[in-house]
């Protein structure tokens, strides 16, 4: 069904992998179009909750946007071309499902930004993140001015960038670009299992609680806090905030259905 990327579901789970392995899955217009519809498509879905983001193959994650094709491209196609990518990043960032992006090996450029669009980032021992644009006369264009600062601030989003300097998982680990290392073959089973876990709290206070810290971060405190107030008096009117709170009294395990 698509080109550019590999879907499996797994439960509620849903696992897109970027698959161009030739060029260490390097994002071209075409796989950031197929993306942007696989993820309209799937934040429609109840079925599913939470999405992994990976790449196809040990290597790469994503080593990039497509090198090959900005080569010759113009002005207007490098904005066009990057604001495809904001679209399908937003969505990421804005779907109620939670999502983790599962890096398996390089993410460089566009695939950091990827990985930064994702609600978590766990990495693999051999993950390798960096901007390496500005080596290539580009600066970051699929978010990463933005998002680097926001992740892990100013100051060391400002060396990354200006460096080019490639990081390994640990250092990304412990500046607050990921939130955990694991070892390579056990990459995909812990993100599974972190799904998992997610998947047995509330679907839907998940959505409002991403929704909070994603329209929160943009705002001023006081307007986040009420926002937080209203959602929050939302999830109260939820079968989910039934079941939560009587089994915990009935001291049993909770059945929480609602998305
Ligand atoms: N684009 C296109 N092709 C790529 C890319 C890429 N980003 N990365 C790797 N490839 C290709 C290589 O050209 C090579 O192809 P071939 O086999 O045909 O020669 C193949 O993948 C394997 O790569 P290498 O032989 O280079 O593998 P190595 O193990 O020697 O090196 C590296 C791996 C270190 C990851 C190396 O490939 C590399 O440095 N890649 C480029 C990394 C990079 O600079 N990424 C940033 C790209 S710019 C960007 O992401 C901007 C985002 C914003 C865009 C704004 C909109 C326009």
């Amino acid at each position: 069904m698509y080109e550019h990327l590999m879907m499996e579901v797994k439960g509620q789970t849903a696992i897109v992998s970027i698959n161009n392995p030739k060029s260490l899955n390097a994002l071209n217009s075409a796989t950031l179009a197929e993306l942007n519809t696989c993820l309209a498509d799937m934040e429609q879905s109840k079925d599913i909750r939470v999405v992994i983001v990976t790449g196809v193959g040990a290597k790469a994650f994503v080593a990039g946007a497509d090198i090959s094709e900005m080569v010759n491209a113009t002005a207007a196609e490098g904005r066009d071309m990057a604001l495809l990518a904001k679209e399908a990043f937003r969505r990421l960032e804005r779907m109620p499902q939670a999502t983790i992006a599962a890096v398996n090996g390089y993410a460089l450029g566009g695939g950091c930004e990827l990985a930064m669009s994702c609600d978590i980032r766990v990495a693999a021992e051999n993950a390798v993140f960096g901007q390496p644009e500005c080596g290539l006369g580009i600066l970051p264009g699929f978010g990463g001015t933005q998002r680097l600062t926001r992740l892990v601030g100013k100051g060391r989003a400002k060396e990354l960038i200006f460096t080019c300097d490639k990081i390994d998982a640990q250092e990304a680990y412990r500046i607050g670009l990921v939130n955990k290392v694991v070892p390579q073959a056990e990459l995909l089973d812990f993100c599974l299992m972190m799904a998992d876990k997610m998947l047995s709290k509330g679907s839907y206070a998940i959505a409002l609680a991403k929704m909070c810290i994603e329209t929160g971060i943009d705002t001023d405190l006081n307007s986040g806090l009420n926002m937080e107030a209203t959602n929050f008096g939302l999830s109260f009117a939820t079968n989910d905030k039934k079941e939560g709170m009587t089994a915990f009294l009935e001291k049993r395990k909770a059945t929480l259905t609602d998305f």
